[in-house]
């Protein structure tokens, strides 16, 4: 077949755009393309589709992220790929789907790494083509192959796979250990006062919440009954390391500044960071400028924050004259939940506000919130601003990296989407295999989504999120039917058994 229109096949190592142009004469056009850009993936943690104003949010007001939306491309089907963080993140990293191993789920604060160090990873490959790589922020892929000695040199880890530098918490902000690691080693760790983390037990002697409630700033709905750090009990014990100790409240601004420096140490040469927020994770503890800023409790509150930082980030970019050479993507790990665990009252303060915007489900669930997520693109001067209806998802960064900068795709599960990503092309994939965090998965193809069914309670009551389980296969349109109200199954039986068929 003759394709009658320029195409943009793919941008060389050596910065040249190459366009095929299959006319009858087969002409080939090549032009000047501005050098690599530097590539940023902001990550926000637990954040809905419908928790931004540019997703059409009113009772949050989130100007910063709105506006790298009008600037960029702003995507109406942009997925992760899991409904919780730690798979999400590896098919980010790797380009590889989480639920072919059944390993992969939340970890907890002392696992070993999930990331194999001698495959390539999408940092690691954009490190091989000449980027300096950092990640500033939530790791929770995993630290150490065995029992971790925090009071050591702590890895394998991102320094292995595939980061330059890494200024990072090893899990949540709701989990043990409490601390910062830069490059392998805990931030401001008086040896004196050595570091111990259990997941079994308690060390004697040291406050819990489960032990001592009057003690908390923040009371618990669910679990989260261990230590005592910052007034707030966590998942999981520790011991020492008293005063490497993180205070919530500082760790937007010290994020930032991580952040900052990294991008300005690296200004002169290409870089790649991964900037993954901890908003709006719980515990949800804004720095004090931000107490009371939404008027929807601290969930509402982080928000705000999350939008402060976004856009003070944006505007570091500016003032180093990078904001023209730096592609930005801007999304989220999976999708959002209101009561996670703390008894922060962000359901009952969370009014009409509908983080989820206009579908069913949440974080952990299969329905469509799970893991239809916000997702942003911009690179002022090379993006014609809009909205795109293109099937995308984060698997696919690693694949469309390798287009940008002319290296082999390092991701076994994913397909470029760089056309999509930038505006060329209303195309991305045409189908993706999507998961609820604990392994069950469910078919995305063109605007259909296939649930197969499931056994399992439809409620996830601790959280109130349905969690798409039913004796019934469930097919939506999700274009005509974001809700998931209408169940087609019934009437397409063939669609489905091919639908079935993408999950190999
Ligand atoms: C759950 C935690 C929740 C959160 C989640 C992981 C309880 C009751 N719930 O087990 O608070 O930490 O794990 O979230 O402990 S994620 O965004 O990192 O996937
Ligand atoms: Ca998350």
């Amino acid at each position: 077949m003759r394709i009658h229109f320029t195409q943009v096949v793919g941008i060389a190592a050596s910065g040249l755009l190459i366009q095929t142009s299959c006319t009858p004469k087969e002409k080939i056009v090549k032009t000047q393309a501005p050098k690599r850009p530097n590539i940023v993936v902001i990550l926000a943690d637990d954040l809905g589709y419908g928790d931004l104003g540019c997703y059409g949010a009113t009772k949050i007001k989130t100007p910063n992220i709105d506006r790298m939306a009008a600037g960029g491309l702003r995507f109406n089907h942009g997925y992760c790929t899991s409904a919780t963080s730690t798979p999400s993140r590896f098919a980010l990293l790797t380009g590889q789907y989480p639920w072919r191993n059944d390993r992969i789920r939340v970890l907890p604060g002392d696992a070993p790494l999930l990331i194999d160090p001698a495959k390539t990873t999408m940092p690691g490959m954009l490190h091989n083509a000449g980027y300096t790589t950092g990640i500033v922020g939530k790791w929770h892929l995993g630290l150490g192959s065995g029992q971790v000695d925090w009071n050591r040199q702590i890895g394998p880890g991102p320094n292995q796979t595939g980061f330059d530098y890494a200024y990072i918490m090893a899990a949540t902000n709701d989990r043990c250990p409490t601390v910062f690691i830069e490059n392998g080693t805990v931030v401001g760790l008086d040896p004196a006062d050595p570091i111990q983390v259990s997941y079994k037990q308690n060390f004697p002697g040291e406050p819990t919440g489960k032990e001592f409630p009057e003690r908390l700033k923040m009371g618990l709905s669910q679990g989260h009954a261990g230590t005592i750090v910052n007034g707030i009990s966590r998942i999981g014990f520790m011991k020492g390391g008293t005063k490497a100790r993180w205070t919530d409240e500082f760790m937007v601004d010290t994020f930032l500044l991580k952040a900052e420096k990294f991008i300005e140490n690296n200004r002169s040469k290409p870089f790649f960071l991964y900037y993954a927020l901890h908003e709006p994770h719980c515990p949800r503890v804004p720095s004090p400028r931000f107490v009371g800023s939404s008027g929807l409790g601290p969930r509402g509150d982080v928000i705000v924050e999350a939008d402060w930082v976004v856009g003070e980030f944006l505007k570091k970019l500016g003032q180093l004259g990078l904001d023209q050479n730096t592609l930005v993507i801007f999304t989220s790990d999976n999708g959002p939940v209101l009561d996670d665990g703390y008894a922060d009252q962000a359901a009952v303060l969370n009014g009409t506000h509908t983080p989820w915007g206009p579908m069913r489900g949440g974080k952990y669930s299969l329905l469509e919130a799970g893991t239809h997520i916000p997702f942003l693109v911009s690179w002022p001067g090379h993006i014609t601003p809009g909205v795109s209806d293109a099937l995308v998802c984060q698997i696919d960064l690693a694949a469309s990296f390798a287009e940008l900068t002319g290296q082999p795709n390092p991701g076994a599960d994913s397909q470029s989407i760089l056309g999509a990503l930038l505006g060329k092309s209303q195309l991305g994939r045409s189908s993706l295999v999507l998961d609820n965090g604990s392994g069950k998965t469910l078919v995305r193809e063109n605007e259909w989504v296939m649930i197969p069914a499931y056994p399992g309670v439809p409620l996830m009551k601790d959280v109130n999120i349905e969690t798409g389980f039913s004796p019934e296969i469930q097919l939506y349109n999700i274009k005509t039917d974001p809700g998931q109200r209408n169940n087609q199954a019934s009437k397409n039986h063939e669609m489905i058994e091919k639908m079935k068929l993408i999950i190999h």
